[in-house]
């Protein structure tokens, strides 16, 4: 062993080791491990050149720095393991994490996404269609662009006929001016049916009507209706009226309280307007029923034998009655919704509480 101005072997072989696992220590990587293990234990390290040099030490010494040397190589290979062993796993957690998927865009896609659901009103139209259906009603459905012809004439009202005003109408610009309309009612619909269908008929008939009307609390320019027609002999205004009654205790409860006034519509005679008690207010008074308690839900009536002749049934043998519900009302006073423009204005906050 050299001793150049490091006096006892022993001193040589722990100034050895010390910078030994100095170097073993400072490397960061499992490559600069195994060149610093080269390095401080290999044949040209100054450990095995100390090894070599013990030849030149009496047989005491040589022993005692023979033992020194060999305990300090045990020891760095001991602590080369352990740096060994950190540092592979540093660098296999580096590698998963470099070669974990970007799986950013698959999470977004499997986050639970926003579902929609049903208009409040096609609810509300499904709901009425399940009430008539358990009751033996078929569902029919017409067009919304309509002639006059069904909009008014079949239905009573020749040009001119004042009642037309009671409905303001869209004209479509097509064919003859003033000849086709956005109906403003599903009466219609009972045209088309009674024109292809021999009765008896029991039917109901959802959909959209349009009128150039203000919206305000219970009026919407587009809205919609469920028609009601039953066609068959001996019906009564009784059948009607036990109709209306089991209809609306299945659909706002028995303790709902409706009344029918009489009212006027060319196409049924008699004729009556289905009320409900305001469940906004009650039936106190408010903005929503202008301050008289109750709300209109339908226009209805017995067949008017002018309607049947028009499309060719004979009023001698059938009778019918006829109602016409307004769907968006229906949610309204069953939701107690102050204001109908709302269900237009597709506020989500609105919409997903139904
Ligand atoms: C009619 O439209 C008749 N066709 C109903 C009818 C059918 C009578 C069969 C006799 C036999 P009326 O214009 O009153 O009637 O409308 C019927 C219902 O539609 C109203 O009671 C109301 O519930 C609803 N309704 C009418 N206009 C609007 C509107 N602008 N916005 C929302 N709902 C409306």
């Amino acid at each position: 062993m050299t001793e150049e101005g490091n006096g006892a072997p022993a001193v040589a072989a722990a100034r050895i080791e010390a910078q030994a696992a100095a170097a073993i220590g400072a490397a960061q990587t499992t490559d600069a491990l195994a060149e610093a293990v080269t390095a401080v234990l290999g044949k040209r390290s100054d450990l095995a050149r100390a090894h070599r040099d013990l030849g030149r030490l009496d047989p005491d010494a040589r022993r005692e720095a023979g033992r020194d040397l060999h305990d300090a190589r045990q020891r760095l290979e001991g602590l080369a393991a352990e740096r060994r062993g950190t540092l592979a796993a540093a660098e296999r957690a580096a590698m998963l994490q470099g070669d974990r998927l970007d799986l950013t865009e698959v999470t977004e896609v499997l986050t639970p996404m926003a579902r929609g659901r049903l208009h409040l009103v096609t609810q509300t139209q499904r709901a009425l269609e399940e009430v008539f259906v358990a009751m033996g009603f078929t569902v029919a459905e017409g067009p919304e662009a309509e002639t006059d012809w069904y909009n008014f004439e079949a239905l009573n009202m020749p040009p001119a006929h004042p009642a037309r005003s009671m409905w303001d109408t869209f004209y479509l610009d097509l064919g003859q001016p003033e000849t086709v309309v956005l109906r403003t009612h599903t009466s219609p619909v009972q045209v088309h049916l009674m024109e292809h269908q021999l009765p008896p008929i029991h039917a109901v008939m959802p959909g959209r009507c349009f009128r150039r009307e203000t919206p305000d609390a219970r009026h919407l320019a587009t809205f919609h209706q469920l028609e009601g027609l039953v066609v068959d002999r001996g019906i009564t205004f009784a059948h009607l009226a036990g109709t209306l009654e089991t209809f609306t205790n299945a659909y706002f409860g028995p303790d709902i309280h409706t009344r029918l006034r009489p009212a006027y519509f060319p196409f049924t005679e008699p004729s009556a307007e289905v009320e409900i008690t305001c469940t906004i207010c009650r039936g106190a008074g408010c903005r929503t029923c202008s301050s008289t308690g109750w709300v209109e839900l339908a226009g209805c009536g017995m067949v008017d034998p002018a309607v049947f002749e028009a499309v060719g049934i004979d009023p001698g043998e059938w009778t019918g009655f006829a109602f016409g519900f307004g769907i968006d009302r229906c949610a309204q006073m069953r939701h107690g919704i102050a204001d109908l423009r709302i269900l237009d204005e597709n506020d989500v906050r609105f919409l997903r509480q139904f």
